[in-house]
C-alpha cells in the first residue's frame, strides 16, 4: 500500500472474505460502497470470497461482487493481493481463523461476538496485541457504533449532555423464532455459535452501552431461559429465514436474557435480549438517565435520537426529537440531503470507511479485540450468574 498522491488514482487494499450469508452480504455492501462515499486514502479491493460450498459461494462472489472464490480459507492467507481478512462465519471459526490470519500479517476485522469463548477471545487478544507491534490490525464489528444517532449520542455523553449516569436501560427485542416449527438453525446451536440471544444480540448492547456511556461492567446477575426445546432439523437457509423437515434437534443455547449490572462509573445497568418479543423485529433500546439529563434511542427509528435536558425550566422540559440526518452530524454528511434517513446496511459502510482509514494510517482500530473480550466476560459471567441462581457474578 503506497501514499495516495491528490488527484491521482488511489491504491488499492486487497481484501478476503470469510463467509457469505447474512453478515458476509452486509460487509459486502460495506466493501463495495465505503470509498464511492467517504473520502478514503485506499480504496478496496473485493479479491477474494471464502465459504464451504462450491456452488454457493461461486454465486455469493458474483452477486456480492468479489473478483474470486475459494473453499479453503487457509488459501486466501498465501496471497499477496490480500491485505485484510473479514471473518463473517459463525462464532465457532473466528478464534483459528483470526489467529491464523493476524500470524500471516493480514489485517483482521471480526463478526462480533469476537469468539465462543473467553478462553478463545483472550488468545485472540493476546494474538492482536502482538501483531499490532508488528503494524498488523484488528477489529471486531459492532456495527451499531456507527448508527449515527448513536456515534452522536456517544459525543453528547462526552460533552456532557446527561451528567453523571446513573441508569443504562438497554434491550434487544427480536421475534423471528418464535414460531417453534422455525428450524434449528447454526444460530440456535451452542457448539455454533457459543450462546443464543446473550451472545447475538445482548452483546450489542453492552457493547453500546459501555460505548456510550465510557464505563465498564464490573459485576452483574442474570437469567437465561429457553422457551422451545426442539426444533425441525434445518434443511435450507439464507439469512434468518430458514425452512425445517420432519426430524427434529435439540436447541442448546438461550432464547431470552434477562440481566442487570453495575458500573465502574456507579451506574446501575439492565438489560433484555430476546428472540420471543412477538412483534418487536429489531428493536434495540437503549436509553441513559443522568444527574443532567437523559438520553434514548430505538433501532427501529434509527434516524432518530431523544434527548432531555434537565437542566432546562421545569415549563420546557421535555424530550426532543433530533432528527440525526444533518451534514455536521456523524457519518451523515456523505450520505443524502437532510431527513432523507439512512438504514442498517450504513452501518456497515461506516463499519469499513472508519477500519480502512485507520489501516491506510497505522491507527489501531475501535472496537479492539480487547474490547470484544471484555464483552465476552460479561457474556460468561451473565452465564456463570444465570447458572448459579442469578446471584451477583464479578465480570
Ligand atoms: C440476528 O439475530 C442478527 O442478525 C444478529 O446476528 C446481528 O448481529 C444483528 O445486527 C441483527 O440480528
Amino acid at each position: 500500500m503506497s501514499a495516495h498522491k491528490p488527484g491521482g488514482p488511489r491504491p488499492g487494499l486487497g481484501v478476503a472474505m470469510i463467509g457469505y450469508a447474512f453478515m458476509g452480504a452486509a460487509h459486502s455492501q460495506g466493501w463495495r460502497n465505503a470509498h464511492r462515499f467517504f473520502d478514503l486514502p485506499v480504496r478496496p479491493e473485493m479479491n477474494v470470497i471464502c465459504g464451504r460450498t462450491e456452488s454457493a459461494t461461486r454465486a455469493a462472489a458474483d452477486k456480492l461482487g468479489w473478483a474470486d472464490w475459494t473453499t479453503d480459507w487457509r488459501r486466501v492467507l498465501d496471497r499477496d493481493d490480500v491485505q485484510v481478512v473479514d471473518i463473517c462465519t459463525p462464532g465457532d471459526t473466528h478464534a483459528e481463523i483470526a489467529l491464523a490470519a493476524l500470524e500471516a500479517g493480514k489485517h483482521v476485522l471480526c463478526e462480533k461476538p469476537l469468539a465462543n469463548t473467553v478462553a478463545e477471545a483472550e488468545e485472540m487478544t493476546a494474538a492482536a496485541e502482538a501483531a499490532q507491534g508488528r503494524g498488523v490490525l484488528s477489529s471486531v464489528g459492532f456495527n451499531y457504533r456507527r448508527t449515527p444517532a448513536l456515534a452522536y449520542a456517544r459525543r453528547l455523553v462526552e460533552e456532557g449532555a446527561v451528567g453523571t449516569v446513573r441508569h443504562i436501560r438497554a434491550h434487544y427485542l427480536q421475534d423471528w423464532i418464535v414460531d417453534p416449527e422455525f428450524p434449528l438453525v447454526w444460530r440456535l446451536q451452542k457448539d455454533k455459535a457459543g450462546s443464543g440471544a446473550l451472545g447475538d444480540i445482548g452483546a450489542h448492547v453492552v457493547d453500546l452501552s459501555q460505548f456510550l456511556t465510557g464505563q465498564r461492567l464490573t459485576e452483574v446477575s442474570g437469567h437465561l431461559t429457553r422457551f422451545v426445546e426442539r426444533r425441525p432439523l434445518a434443511q435450507e437457509t439464507s439469512g434468518l429465514s430458514a425452512s425445517g423437515g420432519a426430524e427434529t434437534g435439540e436447541v442448546t443455547v438461550d432464547d431470552a436474557a434477562v440481566f442487570f449490572g453495575r458500573t465502574d462509573g456507579g451506574a446501575l445497568a439492565t438489560y433484555e435480549a430476546t428472540r420471543f418479543a412477538t412483534g418487536r423485529k429489531n428493536a434495540m433500546r437503549i436509553e441513559l438517565n443522568g444527574s443532567a439529563g437523559g438520553i434514548a434511542f430505538d433501532f427501529e427509528s434509527m434516524n432518530e435520537l431523544h434527548v432531555y435536558d434537565g437542566t432546562a425550566h421545569p415549563r420546557d422540559a421535555g424530550f426532543r426529537r433530533i432528527l440525526v440526518t444533518e451534514p455536521d452530524h456523524p457519518y451523515t454528511g456523505a450520505w443524502w440531503p437532510p431527513g432523507h434517513g439512512l438504514g442498517y446496511e450504513h452501518t456497515f459502510v461506516h463499519e469499513i470507511a472508519d477500519f480502512v482509514r485507520d489501516v491506510a494510517a497505522g491507527t489501531p482500530p475501535t472496537p479492539s479485540f480487547a474490547d470484544g473480550l471484555q464483552v465476552q466476560r460479561v457474556l460468561d459471567a451473565v452465564e456463570r450468574s444465570s447458572a448459579a441462581g442469578a446471584g451477583w457474578t464479578a465480570v
